[in-house]
C-alpha cells in the first residue's frame, strides 16, 4: 500500500444514524470533502491507525471506507470507530486519523451478527499489530502533536 501511513482530519458530521452505537460500534463519519480527497488508488476495504479528538489522546482505531455492502449504501463514505469510551458523543469536532495498515476488504454478509461479529475480529487483530514498534512510532507523530498544540492554543480563553 503505497499511501500508507495516510493522514487526514476533518470534522465530524452525523453518518446515516443506523444505531452503529447501540451496537457497541459507533463509528466517527468524515464529511464528503475528505472522503474526496482521498488518493484514487487507496482502495475501499477496512483499515486500522491511530486517531485523536481535538486535542485529546491518541487511541488505537478500525476505519472502514467504501460502500458498506451490507447497507448497499451508494455514497462512498469512511468511518473510523477508537478504542477509547468517551465522556460524550464528538460531533463537530475535529477527527485526527493516521491510517497505518489495511486488514481485508468490504464484505457482505448474511445477518447482522455476522457484520458485528466480524467487526469485533477486527478489533481484536488491529489492536494487536498496533502494538508493533513500527506502528507504535506513528502514535507519537508532528501530525498529532500539532492539533494537540493548535487546538488546545485556540480553545484557551483569554
Ligand atoms: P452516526 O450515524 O451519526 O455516525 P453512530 O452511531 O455511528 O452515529 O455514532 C457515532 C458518534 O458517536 C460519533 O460521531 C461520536 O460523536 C460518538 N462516539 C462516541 N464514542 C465513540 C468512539 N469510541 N468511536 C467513534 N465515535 C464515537
Ligand atoms: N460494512 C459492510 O457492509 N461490510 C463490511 O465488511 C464492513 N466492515 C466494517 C469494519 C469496521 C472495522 C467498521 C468500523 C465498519 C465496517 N462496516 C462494514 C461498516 C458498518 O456497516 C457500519 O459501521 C454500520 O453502520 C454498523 O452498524
Ligand atoms: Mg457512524
Amino acid at each position: 500500500m503505497r499511501h500508507l501511513p495516510y493522514f487526514c482530519r476533518g470534522r465530524v458530521v452525523r453518518g446515516f444514524g443506523r444505531g452503529s452505537k447501540q451496537l457497541g460500534i459507533p463509528t466517527a463519519n468524515f464529511p464528503e470533502h475528505v472522503v474526496d480527497n482521498l488518493p484514487a488508488d487507496v482502495s475501499t476495504g477496512i483499515y486500522y491507525g491511530w486517531a485523536s479528538v481535538g486535542s485529546g489522546d491518541v487511541h488505537k482505531m478500525v476505519v472502514s471506507i467504501g460502500w458498506n455492502p451490507y447497507y448497499k449504501n451508494t455514497k462512498k463514505s469512511m468511518e473510523t470507530h477508537i478504542m477509547h469510551t468517551f465522556k460524550e458523543d464528538f460531533y463537530g469536532e475535529i477527527l485526527n486519523v493516521a491510517i497505518v495498515g489495511y486488514l481485508r476488504p468490504e464484505k457482505n454478509f448474511d445477518s447482522l451478527e455476522a457484520l458485528i461479529a466480524a467487526i469485533q475480529g477486527d478489533i481484536e487483530e488491529a489492536k494487536k499489530r498496533l502494538d508493533s514498534p513500527e506502528h507504535l512510532k506513528l502514535k507519537e507523530d508532528n501530525f498529532f502533536q500539532v492539533a494537540k498544540a493548535i487546538i488546545s492554543y485556540i480553545s484557551t480563553e483569554v
